[in-house]
């Protein structure tokens, strides 16, 4: 069994770290959590350079960015040789706290830099790092638990980096158990079971798989990673790094260590949350390519701000366009209990909001997850307008309407509404729900001795649907007692003509009006 195991005995835990006003939640059922890596002399000349100077802004700047870029947790290691560390890691993390507010993770091979770093941390840090050598273990664990802090231990002791993964294993129950002694709960024990360069052992990416699952299924506990380790030595090392944060994901990574401000990783972390149902109507990662690539609008529309000046109709228009469903339900609520006409909101403000959602989309500016939640929106405004439509039950006996949207086809909005206006006008109707084949109209249309058949169809992929299911009813028994409208979209007077329809309605209105016609209903 290589990859993802189902099997589990422990289970998972979350873990929390803090700053002094943001509390960061790490757990295998959230989004990932990203600790940002670029606060780290080892490699980087020019930060290395000021730190040795004690000049700090490089440190401040790099923590605004890779926030930014997306970070939850910034690394800060300031391990130059040579450079006073206690004193340059307590002054580093002063200075970053003083420009973000997300939880730090202190990094310091050295004890006495740790505990100056926690002695002047607001909040709970993640203490970066203790592995399994006796002695680390016996000065970096109490430091931890005095400070009520979070540590990351690494799974390597003494003779060094385990290749097999059960050895690795063995030093993270090792650490879990006296972290645990030490007075430090599970959930504060963060293991990183080091990723290794693959150019060098080509079974090093396996080997740090397979102890991240085995870790997980043993501890439950959560499990970060440099993940770029794995592709040192290497060409086209993002793609290896992206492809590997993929796979460790699945078997229990929890919190990588990475650099936000490369595209290519940040991606790889937002496609990841994508696939595996974190990333709820897609905003995340929409928002984030929508900003990278400069194309489109900012999904976050600052809707109150934006509607402050206009009336609260024309608010709820904005909220129904931003998808803000809340929103634009309290700002519903208020127009009625203003006095607005329920009819009015939906046909002036609603229907019209979605329209511009359409062309938005059209347009690329948008995409299916943000056109979901306006017609979510909507549909929460139409639930509450519908209760003030209805003029009474008993009012039904104008006629009987079978109606549906047609095969292939799932907007159900705009035959929702027209089914609404049926009834508030005295219609019984029938409604066959969306992506009705014609079959089922005609025999709903037989069973219920409908007087209209009303087939609503956005899509151009319909229009063969509308033809077919005009066609059925036209050639069958019910061609002279059921007469045939159609609505939405996607439709036109002249192609529902040339299909046999009796009538085409522009919207619902015009729609109840071509019914009553037909029926020579005054
Ligand atoms: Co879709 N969608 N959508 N969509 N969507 C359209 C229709 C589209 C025009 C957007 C665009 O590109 N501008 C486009 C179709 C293009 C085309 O075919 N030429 C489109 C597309 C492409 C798609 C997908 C293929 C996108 C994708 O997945 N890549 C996909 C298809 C899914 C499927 O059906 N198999 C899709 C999905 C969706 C959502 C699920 C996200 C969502 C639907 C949610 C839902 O309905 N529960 C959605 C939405 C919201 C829209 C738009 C933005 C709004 C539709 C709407 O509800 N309008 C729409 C753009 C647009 O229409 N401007 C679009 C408001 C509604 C009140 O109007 O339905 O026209 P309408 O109904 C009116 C009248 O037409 C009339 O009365 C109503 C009230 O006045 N009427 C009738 C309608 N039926 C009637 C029946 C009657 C009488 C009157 O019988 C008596």
């Amino acid at each position: 069994r290589i990859f993802y195991s189902s099997r589990k005995t422990a289970t998972p835990v979350e873990s929390s770290v803090s700053s002094g006003t943001k509390t960061v939640v790490i757990g295998p059922s959230r989004p990932l959590v990203i600790i940002g890596e670029r606060i780290n002399p080892t490699g980087r000349k020019k930060l290395a350079a000021s730190l040795e100077e004690g000049n700090l802004d490089l440190v401040r700047s790099e923590a605004i960015r890779q926030v930014q870029e997306g970070a939850h947790i910034l690394d800060v290691n300031v391990g130059v040789s040579g450079i006073d560390e206690p004193r340059m890691l307590r002054e580093a993390i002063i200075a970053i706290q003083e420009v973000t507010d997300v939880p730090l993770c202190i990094d310091s091979a050295l004890p006495k830099a740790l505990e100056a770093g926690l002695r002047v941390y607001k909040g709970k840090a993640l203490v970066n790092s203790v592995n399994g050598e006796k002695h680390k273990l016996d000065q970096i664990l109490p430091l931890v638990k005095a400070h009520n802090a979070a540590v990351i231990g690494l799974t390597m002791d003494d003779n060094g980096i385990p290749k097999k993964a059960e050895k690795r294993l063995e030093i993270a129950r090792l650490i879990v158990d006296r972290a645990q002694q030490a007075g430090i709960p599970r959930e504060d024990v963060i293991i990183d079971p080091l990723a290794m360069a693959i150019s060098a052992d080509d079974q090093a990416g396996l080997e740090t798989i397979k102890a991240l699952r085995l870790i997980r299924d043993e501890l439950g506990v959560n499990q970060t990673l440099g993940l770029s380790n794995i592709s040192f030595g290497l060409p086209e090392r993002s793609s290896i790094n992206a492809v590997f944060l993929a796979m460790a994901v699945l078997n229990g990574l929890t919190c990588p260590i990475s650099d936000p401000t490369l595209w290519e990783m940040r991606r790889a972390i937002l496609l990841t949350d994508l696939l595996l149902g974190k990333d709820e109507f897609c905003m995340h990662y929409l928002s984030a390519s929508t900003k990278k690539s400069g194309k489109g609008k900012k999904i976050e529309m600052p809707v109150k701000e934006a509607a402050h000046g206009g009336t609260d109709l024309e608010r709820i228009k904005e909220a129904v366009i931003s998808g803000k469903r809340k929103l634009a339900v309290e700002y519903t609520k208020k127009a009625l209990d203003q006095g607005a006409d329920p009819q009015d909101i939906i046909n002036n403000y609603l229907i019209s909001g979605l329209n511009i959602v359409g062309e938005k989309f059209e347009k690329k500016k948008i995409f299916v997850p943000e056109m979901m939640m306006a017609a979510k929106s909507m549909q929460a405004c139409v639930d509450l307008v519908k209760p003030l439509l209805k003029k009474g039950e008993d009012a039904m006996g104008l006629g009987t309407v079978v109606l549906g949207t047609v095969f292939g086809d799932l907007h159900d909005i705009g035959k929702n509404l027209t089914k609404l206006l049926l009834e508030t006008s005295g219609f019984r109707v029938i409604d066959l729900g969306e992506n009705v084949p014609a079959e089922k109209f005609l025999e709903a249309a037989r069973e219920n001795n409908a007087h209209i058949v009303g087939l609503s169809s956005l899509l151009t992929t319909g229009d063969p649907h509308v033809a077919e299911t005009i066609h059925a009813i036209k050639n069958s028994d019910l061609a002279h007692k059921v007469k045939v409208i159609c609505g939405g979209a996607a439709l036109t007077l002249k192609f529902v003509e040339a299909c046999g329809a009796d009538a085409h309605a522009r919207d619902a209105a015009d729609g109840v009006r071509k019914i009553k016609n037909m029926l020579e209903i005054k």
